[in-house]
């Protein structure tokens, strides 16, 4: 980037800032001007309490114990704040920019979003690239300089076949030009970029999103303890935010509190749950029932939770094969996304389980979870090159707006950033 272009940025990011601040002063307005008919309403409300006789008191005082708990509820997915103007805002929205984004296309979301991966990646970061930096300094690229790096993208969990992949290239360009600490971070960016889009390009599908017309089926699966459940919270409020019809299967009967965790993210996202509380209900059973509500409601999304720990890993494979089955049959055109949840702060441990799920679970995505806060976000390449999935989101927190579409674009700007 020049520095024409990096003081356009800068300029395009003030204009978005100025753009955000008075949306949020309008959607303010319109919030008080609800607020106060809500207000009124809720006088009138109270008038009519007032005259109800004495034992319909208790019922009354249920009636306002639920409506606390929808507001409490609402209040926990409020439409985000404007923060400051400073370098998180900046950095951004020119990473928003940089895609092409228009001004008046962005939101705080958004922003939000690439703030906290940024943030959340830092970790990752400190070990790899701020001591790139350091050593890189603005002198040109060595092959001794290659082989700090080397370590460096190890040491973030990268993977040793992504890590030899990006050395390679990287060898190749230094023998045919000079490359400073700029240019040589830029060619990088590039390269992790190529590995993680590889399978994304070869699945066909740059963004995975319901076709509509059809049911579509998104399995969460994975080890215990990875974020499965979260996950598909996350996904429902994603979902149904977008306008899809969506629906939830408690598949995991394993786990005595499963269905209720997930019930509170229905609540959250206004997405049905269905589960069977009996004891040792089958989980293929409970995928049989999903499906015909499914049909019968017309839904585009069926999300389906799964166990993460069973007797042995043998009969969680066994499990799985048999929703699928029962998919297959009851419903075979429905179009079915088996997605592997990871948690990324298991680094090459989490390879390794994937790598074992790959084999046996017909695996079609990926889905990286934890990202905030571990050293080890580099292990999402090695989920590309290594396990050959394409990641579909990523997770970077445990709130119901912390989860986003995959775009590599924005995690390798983010991996890199130079703070
Ligand atoms: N920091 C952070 N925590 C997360 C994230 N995703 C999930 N968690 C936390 O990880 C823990 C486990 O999450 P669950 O969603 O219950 O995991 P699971 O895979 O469903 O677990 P089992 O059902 O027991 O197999 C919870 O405490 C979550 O809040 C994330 O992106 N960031
Ligand atoms: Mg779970």
């Amino acid at each position: 980037m020049t520095n024409t272009d990096s003081d356009n940025s800068r300029e395009w990011a003030a204009q978005a800032y100025a753009l955000l601040k008075k949306r949020q002063e309008d959607q303010k307005q319109e919030l008080q001007k609800q607020e106060d008919q809500k207000e009124e309403l809720q006088k009138q409300e109270d008038q009519k309490q007032e005259l109800q006789k004495q034992e319909d008191q208790k019922e009354v005082l249920l009636d306002s114990a639920t409506q606390e708990k929808v507001l409490g509820t609402s209040e926990i997915v409020a439409e985000a704040k404007l923060g400051e103007f400073d370098d998180n805002f900046t950095w951004s929205a020119m990473v928003l920019a940089a895609q092409g984004k228009k001004i008046n296309q962005i939101s705080i979301d958004e922003i939000d979003w690439l703030t906290k991966l940024r943030r959340g990646l830092e970790e990752t970061r400190k070990g790899f690239v701020t001591e790139l930096l350091d050593k890189l300094g603005d002198d040109p690229l060595t092959p001794e300089s290659l082989d700090d790096l080397e370590t460096l993208l190890i040491r973030a969990d990268v993977g040793i076949d992504s890590t030899d992949k990006v050395i390679s290239s990287l060898r190749t360009k230094l023998n045919e030009e000079v490359l400073g600490g700029e240019a040589g971070i830029k060619f990088l960016k590039q390269e992790l970029k190529l590995i993680i889009d590889k399978p994304i390009k070869n699945s066909g599908i740059d963004l995975l999103v319901p076709r509509k017309g059809k049911l579509n089926i998104w399995l969460l699966v994975g080890v215990n303890g990875v974020g499965k459940t979260t996950t598909l919270g996350k996904l429902a409020y994603l979902s149904s935010r977008s306008n899809y019809k969506t629906l939830i299967a408690a598949a995991d009967t394993f786990r005595a509190a499963a269905v209720e965790q997930l019930k509170v993210w229905g609540e959250r996202s206004n997405v049905d749950v269905i589960s069977n509380q009996s004891k040792n209900a089958d989980p293929a059973a409970v995928v049989f029932d999903a499906i015909n509500s499914a049909k019968k409601r017309n839904v585009d999304l069926l999300l389906v939770d799964t166990a993460g720990r069973l007797q042995t890993k043998n009969n969680l494979m066994d499990e799985l094969a048999k929703i699928k089955k029962i998919i297959d049959k009851k419903t075979p055109d429905a179009i079915v996304e088996s997605l592997l949840v990871l948690d990324a702060s298991q680094g090459q441990n989490g390879l390794k389980q994937a790598k074992s799920f790959a084999k046996s679970a017909n695996l079609s995505g990926a889905i990286i979870t934890k990202l905030d806060g571990t050293s080890r976000g580099g292990v999402s390449l090695a989920v590309s090159e290594e396990v050959n999935l394409p990641i579909r989101f990523i997770g970077a927190g445990e709130g119901i707006k912390d989860l986003r579409p995959f775009n590599s674009y924005e995690f390798v700007e983010a991996l890199l950033a130079d703070k």
